[in-house]
């Protein structure tokens, strides 16, 4: 072998050898690709190459697969959705959440309007015992009464949850606990009230309450604080509580405070006098909110003023637009507005297919197969039931699965994950397959 052609071999090797490496180093792993190679739409050739590129470059492991909806089902199964009676011999007062405990029993607790809050087993269907009444010292009707019910996240050994209610023209969020002599019930005379703010109108007091599947802190809608079309201007305005998903610690207690900020929220050690406790802002009345765990998302709904009604995902600081925006139109000012920094809705629908919006669960039951990793939501005017499709990156697909007629207040799941929602004709009720 002649000298010259050695050197060719070498350099030879050397392009066979480093060119890929710095290819392959080069090249970024796309996130959404695990993600995006699992659905069923044909992609180019060159990104398909890309993307297995990314798989085996990628550190981390592929993203398990747990929730991907499977759509072509759905889609065939589009309006055929039933309504069942899940607890036929039980009827309620104007039932507006539903709640398990997560300590094991397999208990549902409903929560009517008025104060009041139940207790079912699955086991006994047709028996409802009272929890707690607080009914006296609740205002309720229209949008105010008893709101939001939470369970902290060691319930099973502390015996304490949390309300949300109004009360005269204040929100009130408060501590109980379960009653020591009988662990069945709760001790209306436990409360400890953790924050209480105003309410300047009747109605958009939020409610919901949920803990954080990770971080465990409590998160609190608020609303705009009522009226039309927020004349406080209080969903963008930080320095009030108002129009807001908030985040507490309620295990520790800051200086003059019954919770404390948590280390990372978006605006702690702010200079600019807004409130530490805001998590999200620009919300008009979030009604309901919910966590999927498995994906880390906070979905919420927005109900909207005149036109469009909202699902959002929430993310920490974000400004959800109102009242600037209502869904993806200006509102305020009515044609021009300053859309920059706005987080727009995942998916919105206008009026009058729907008037007001009650935000559900993404579903992980057993029992309905084509709805798991589906977001489920309501109107509660039109009775309408929907689920939509959701993965980072790709369009949202909506689904109607059933309309109802009924007046859907809240949606809930017990500890299978399985999904009710409760109704204003009093009933509980869940979705089937003829
Ligand atoms: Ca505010
Ligand atoms: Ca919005």
């Amino acid at each position: 072998m002649s000298k010259k052609i050695y050197m060719l071999l070498v350099i030879f090797m050397i392009i066979v050898l480093i060119v890929p490496a710095c290819a392959r180093a080069g090249t970024t792993p796309d996130p959404l690709a695990e993600q995006k190679s699992t659905v069923s739409i044909p992609e180019p050739a060159q990104q398909e190459e890309q993307q297995s590129t990314a798989i085996i470059e990628s550190d981390d492991p592929p993203e398990q697969d747990i929730t991907l909806p499977n759509l072509e089902k759905l889609a065939q199964l589009e309006g055929s959705f039933v309504v069942k009676n899940a607890f036929p011999d039980l009827v309620f007062d104007r039932p507006l959440d539903l709640q398990h405990a997560q300590d094991g029993s397999g208990r549902l607790f409903v929560v009517e309007q008025g104060g009041k809050i139940f207790v079912l087993h699955g086991q006994m269907p047709d028996q409802a015992q009272l929890f707690l009444d607080i009914s006296a010292r609740v205002d309720s009707g229209g949008e105010k009464g008893l709101l939001g019910l939470a369970f902290h996240p060691r319930f099973e050994e502390n015996g304490l949850f949390f309300l949300n209610y109004t009360q005269g023209s204040s929100t009130v969020v408060a501590q109980f606990s379960i009653d020591e002599d009988d662990p069945g019930k709760a001790d209306p005379g436990s409360e400890q009230r953790i924050l209480v703010f105003d309410q300047p109108y009747a109605n958009h007091n939020g409610g919901q309450l949920a803990f954080g599947p990770h971080d465990h802190y409590l998160y609190i809608a608020t609303g705009d604080g009522g009226g039309a079309g927020d004349p406080g201007q209080n969903s963008q305005d930080r320095s009030n509580l108002l129009g807001n998903i908030l985040r507490i610690d309620v295990d520790r207690q800051d200086p003059g405070l019954n919770y404390a900020i948590p280390d990372d929220n978006p605006f702690r050690g702010n200079t600019e006098g807004f409130r530490e406790e805001i998590f999200a802002y620009g919300l008009r009345n979030p009604w309901r909110f919910s966590f999927d765990a498995a994906h880390e998302r906070l979905w919420a709904a927005d109900v909207g003023q005149d036109r469009i009604e909202e699902i959002n995902i929430i993310e920490k600081g974000g400004n959800y637009g109102w009242n600037i925006m209502e869904g993806s139109l200006c509102f305020d000012p009515p044609s021009g507005c300053d859309t920059q920094g706005l987080k727009l809705p995942v998916y919105e629908y206008e009026h009058p297919l729907g008037k007001s919006v009650t935000g559900g669960y993404v579903y992980y039951g057993q029992n309905l197969p084509a709805l798991y990793g589906i977001y489920l939501y309501a109107d509660f005017i039109t009775g309408y039931i929907w689920g939509l499709a959701y993965s980072q990156g790709e369009e949202v697909q909506n689904f109607t699965l059933a309309k109802t007629g009924l007046n859907i207040s809240s949606f809930g799941v017990d500890h299978q994950q399985e999904i009710y929602f409760t109704a204003f004709d009093g009933h509980i009720y869940t979705l089937g397959l003829p």
